[in-house]
């Protein structure tokens, strides 16, 4: 199948999820073109299946704002008529459903018919895309994919609940490639963020106030106040100063270190001890799936999807949002006792692994498939 992608070329989680998507369904023999503004931060060309097209957007001094849509749609027609593309895959649904649905319609005009899938990612949903703003505009664009998916059984059962949806919403989760996940790094690696008494903890994100990134801090403080430890905080976002500037009135600010953004995830995961995602929200929280994959027990909120991904009790614990009491004292219970620290990481792995990389690509493959046979 010859197959287009689009996403977010960026850290963020539906770009990396696209990207892996792509990767996954280049090595099964697809050709995939990834249709974007920049090279996703995680794609390696050296796959003679594996193409990119990039847009750009002209600038002219008339536009207050550019117009991305125009240019994406534009660019999907010519790639799909010069590369004979045969299905169109968008990731997040603004604006890529909007410009992948205009593709369609000017493809159309000139009789070529091509089904566009869309997949929901979670912000697009529960923040952008129920503003007032955007709602009509995202309500449209899903209602006219030709099939949609989400990532979790909470993001379908929030579009449900937010938009008027007439299509149906199949739930294909994240996914990871275990084995790419199952490196070990020496010790002495570790000792280059850490001395060997100090237990390490990582949050990763793009510091947005959906983290709640004072809570992490939170955390990870009473822990510190227990036992050695560091703080890795890997991202780089608008809550990042804020961040520092608590860390510094807490007088904690030389037990944390901002990496910002890394090409090194699977790496500084491998020497956590532990993974804390407090967020407010979370669709899936694909970053708390990739700690389990490196045997790091997790403590989340057990807002939105992260139910379905980290398992109370077994791969970490989950609490309300904000009950950073409860939080604090189950990231100890985990770091205090090498027994019951062993015992999270490895049931974090093993949970980890329902979610393998060749077991949901077959899902999406099914559901590019029916959505062929239904245009035709
Ligand atoms: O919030 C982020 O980390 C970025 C955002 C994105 O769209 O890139 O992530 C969303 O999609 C990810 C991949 O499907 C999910 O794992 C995240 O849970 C989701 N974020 C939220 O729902 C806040």
């Amino acid at each position: 199948m010859k197959i287009a992608i689009v996403c977010y070329p960026t850290f963020g989680g539906s770009g990396v999820v696209a990207t892996e998507l792509g990767i996954a369904l280049a090595e099964h023999g697809h050709e995939v073109h990834f249709i974007t503004y920049k090279q996703p931060v995680r794609l390696q060309l050296l796959h003679s299946n594996v193409h990119f097209h990039e847009v750009t957007v002209p600038n002219y001094p008339l536009f207050h704002y550019q117009p991305y849509e125009l240019a994406l749609s534009s660019k999907l027609v010519d790639m799909v008529k010069l590369h004979k593309i045969e299905l169109l895959h968008v990731h997040y649904a603004i604006p890529h459903a909007y410009a992948g649905y205009m593709a369609k319609k000017m493809l159309a005009e000139e009789g070529i018919n091509i089904p566009m899938v869309t997949t929901l990612h979670g912000t697009d949903i529960t923040l952008v895309g129920n503003h007032p703003f955007y709602k009509p505009a995202v309500t449209f664009s899903i209602n006219n994919s030709d099939a949609v998916t989400s990532v979790s059984q909470s993001l379908k059962d929030d579009t449900l609940r937010l938009f008027d949806i007439k299509n149906e919403i199949h739930v294909v989760p994240n996914f990871i490639d275990t084995e790419k996940y199952n490196n070990t790094y020496p010790d002495c690696e570790r000792e280059l963020i850490a001395h060997k008494d100090e237990k390490i903890i990582t949050h990763i994100s793009n510091l947005r106030t959906v983290k709640r990134l004072d809570n992490v801090i939170e955390i990870f403080n009473r822990v510190q106040q227990k036992m050695p430890a560091k703080l890795i905080i890997v991202g780089e976002g608008p809550e990042k100063k804020p961040t520092e500037k608590l860390c510094q009135e807490l007088g904690i600010l030389d037990k944390v270190l901002f990496v910002g953004n890394s090409h090194e995830v699977d790496k500084i995961l491998s020497l956590s001890d532990l993974f804390v995602l407090p967020s407010e929200h979370e669709s899936f929280g694909l970053v708390a799936l990739e700690a389990m994959a490196c045997g790091v027990p997790v403590i989340s909120s057990n807002a939105g999807g992260l139910p379905e991904v980290n398992i109370q009790g077994e791969s970490g614990y989950l609490s309300d949002v904000g009950d950073v009491d409860e939080m604090a004292e189950n990231a100890i219970k985990i770091l205090e006792c090498p027994v019951i620290h062993s015992k999270f990481k490895a049931s974090a792995k093993k949970i980890a692994k329902r979610f393998e990389t060749k077991n949901v690509v077959p899902l999406y493959e099914k559901v590019y498939t029916n959505a062929l046979k239904n245009i035709q």
